[in-house]
């Protein structure tokens, strides 16, 4: 495998970042998750967006342009003869001090990793997951704003060790006023009659891409989509509950906290919806093979 940092390819073995750089030592850096289906890029363009809301939040001058960060990603994935896998982009702030000050940090580093993609086994798709909320609140918007795909993640770690050590996979995550926010690493919808709803931003919820793909494909659908806060009460007496991420894409919940969820099977909403996003995932992208 070729890791692309700062503009050459290195191998595995030797692709390695500096002990002071403040990605290390402080989480502080950003990243973007994204899939590549059938020789192209999924919402490239989208990823790398999000990547410079992200950048500006925390004063990160991104050292690459808009273009160039998309050509970086395209190029490792060629480099790697990639068609179908999982690409990780990460800045990191960089080489400092020990100390906090992001200022010493003369120049962030661009990584790009693009290997195979670890699927959930696809008896979770057939039977939905069984997930739990978890005693971990997200982080305060107005501590650290969950907006903010940073390099840590330690909030949603917390959740996710709760959520195994539950037997789950999943945990839903709820803020500090106990609205739903969204899961470690997706995002919550449920469906009531004709209405497909998802926690908003404001909640504590991260502008996922695959949030966005699905409320488009459920607009088009016919479905009326809306962001209100929920409560796990809304949860529970929901018809149909689904998580989306760039891992999971559409993925059946069909228990949470112990109480079963609609039918208890996955619906057809739902359904519709795994079928479409995958129609969508594979044809479209940024080509990486001309
Ligand atoms: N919420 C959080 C907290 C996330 O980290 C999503 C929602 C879904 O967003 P997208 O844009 O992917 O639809 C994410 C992103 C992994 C992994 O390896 C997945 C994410 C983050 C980090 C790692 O599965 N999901």
């Amino acid at each position: 495998m070729k890791i692309y940092i700062d503009g050459k390819y290195y191998g595995e073995r030797d692709a390695k970042v500096s002990v002071f750089d403040h990605g290390l030592l402080y989480g502080d850096g950003i990243f973007e998750g994204i899939r590549a289906y059938n020789g192209r890029v999924f919402k490239l363009r989208e990823h790398i967006d999000r990547l410079f809301y992200s950048a500006k939040a925390i004063m990160l001058t991104l050292p690459l342009s808009h273009a160039e960060i998309m050509k970086a990603v395209v190029d490792t994935c060629r480099k790697n003869k990639l068609r179908n896998g999982y690409i990780r982009l990460i800045v990191t702030r960089g080489v400092g001090s020990l100390g906090l000050n992001p200022y010493r940090c003369k120049k962030p580093s661009v990584i790009v990793i693009a290997d195979k993609i670890q699927l959930y086994p696809p008896a979770f798709y057939q039977r939905g997951l069984d997930i739990i909320t978890v005693p971990t609140t997200r982080n305060l918007h107005s501590a650290l704003n969950p907006a903010i795909k940073s390099l840590n993640y330690l909030n949603n770690i917390l959740a996710k060790i709760e959520a195994i050590n539950g037997g789950c996979e999943e945990a839903i995550m709820l803020n500090s006023e106990g609205f739903v926010a969204e899961c470690t690493g997706d995002n919550i919808f449920i469906v009531k009659g004709d209405q497909l709803l998802t926690p908003p931003l404001s909640a504590g919820a991260l502008y996922g891409i695959t949030r966005q793909v699905v409320m488009g494909l459920a607009r088009e659908a016919g479905l009326t989509v809306a962001e209100p806060n929920l409560t796990r009460y809304d949860l529970f007496n929901a018809d149909e509950c689904f998580l989306t991420g760039t891992g999971a894409e559409v993925i059946p919940v069909v228990k949470i906290d112990g109480r079963v969820v609609g039918t208890g099977k996955p619906g057809p909403v739902t359904k519709r919806l795994v079928e479409q996003y995958h129609s969508l995932t594979n044809s479209s992208g940024e080509p990486i093979y001309d």
